[in-house]
């Protein structure tokens, strides 16, 4: 599978062209951000369990069509580099694009162009721009489906989401409040909205809070399979799940985007961590 490397004197990450997959990042000397799954299966078209799978453009089961893929068609596209460069502070920005257009043509029946940008530094900052250049409003999903790294998924949690409302998937799609920093004890999928941007993975085993910043996007999801849904997965090792927590900055249920004709759309995430 093609993989761009990118290594300098603050980071160093890699990123599938299949599905501009970001597979791992870490700041120059510090632990890994982001968890691979040591089950995933690189092949094609097939989505890997781990890194940060970019969701898009539609997040979670098509709205009208249940036969197209579940998050979209951009995480098993191919992508081709198209930029590379040093930035004046010694970061590396690759830029990548959908090479795909008929195929996205054929499954949004709409045409779309989007690029994804991958900055490289002691954080990792990622973009990733919609253009519409069709004649009508196209409704955008959309997630940068990050797995963070944590010592024990129990001992961990998430702060940043107090007080906004979610869907959570595994209670019949009911809408509750958060009181209080997430903690996960069970299977957790909840789609926060209207959230900020800025989220907390707490992690006192590693010492460590993992800092994730977003711009361009108005929801959150929180995703851990837990023991038995991890198990029905052929891509998760043994106890894969509580080393891994998903907190995804996106566009989704009541904040999909409508993007105009000729408008372009920009979601951002930049992934840090700082001792506790
Ligand atoms: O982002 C949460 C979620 O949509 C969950 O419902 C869960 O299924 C997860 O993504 C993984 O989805 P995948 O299609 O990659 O197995």
């Amino acid at each position: 599978m093609p993989v761009v490397r990118i290594s300098n004197e603050r980071g160093e990450a890699s990123i599938a062209l299949q599905g501009a997959h970001v597979l791992g990042f870490r700041a120059r000397g510090e632990v890994p951000l982001i968890w691979m799954s040591e089950g995933a299966i690189y092949a094609p078209a097939k989505s890997l369990r781990g890194g940060v799978p970019v969701c898009w453009p539609w997040f979670g089961s098509h709205a009208t069509d249940s036969n197209l893929p579940r998050h979209g068609l951009a995480r098993t596209a191919g992508w081709k580099p198209i930029s590379s460069e040093t930035l004046p502070d010694g970061r590396t920005r690759v830029g990548l694009e959908l090479t795909e257009a008929s195929k996205i043509r054929e499954m949004c029946s709409h045409p779309l162009c989007v690029q994804l940008h991958v900055t490289v530094g002691s954080d990792l900052f990622i973009e990733i721009e919609t253009a519409n250049p069709g004649h009508s409003t196209f409704v955008l999903g959309e997630a940068l489906h990050a797995y963070f790294l944590v010592d024990d998924v129990r001992s961990a949690h998430i702060e940043g989401l107090d007080g906004c409302e979610y869907i959570d998937k595994m209670d019949g799609d009911s809408r509750k409040i958060q009181i209080g920093p997430v903690t996960i004890h069970e299977e957790t999928d909840r789609i926060y909205l209207g959230t900020g941007n800025r989220t907390e993975i707490v992690d006192p085993n590693m010492g460590r809070k993992i800092i994730i910043r977003s711009g361009g996007s108005t929801s959150t999801v929180v995703w851990n399979p837990w023991f038995e849904s991890a198990e029905k997965m052929d891509d998760f090792s043994p106890d894969g799940y509580l080393k891994m927590l998903c907190v995804e900055t996106a566009n989704a249920a009541d904040d999909v985007v409508q993007l105009a004709a000729g408008a372009t759309h920009r979601m951002v995430a930049s992934y840090s961590s700082e001792p506790l």
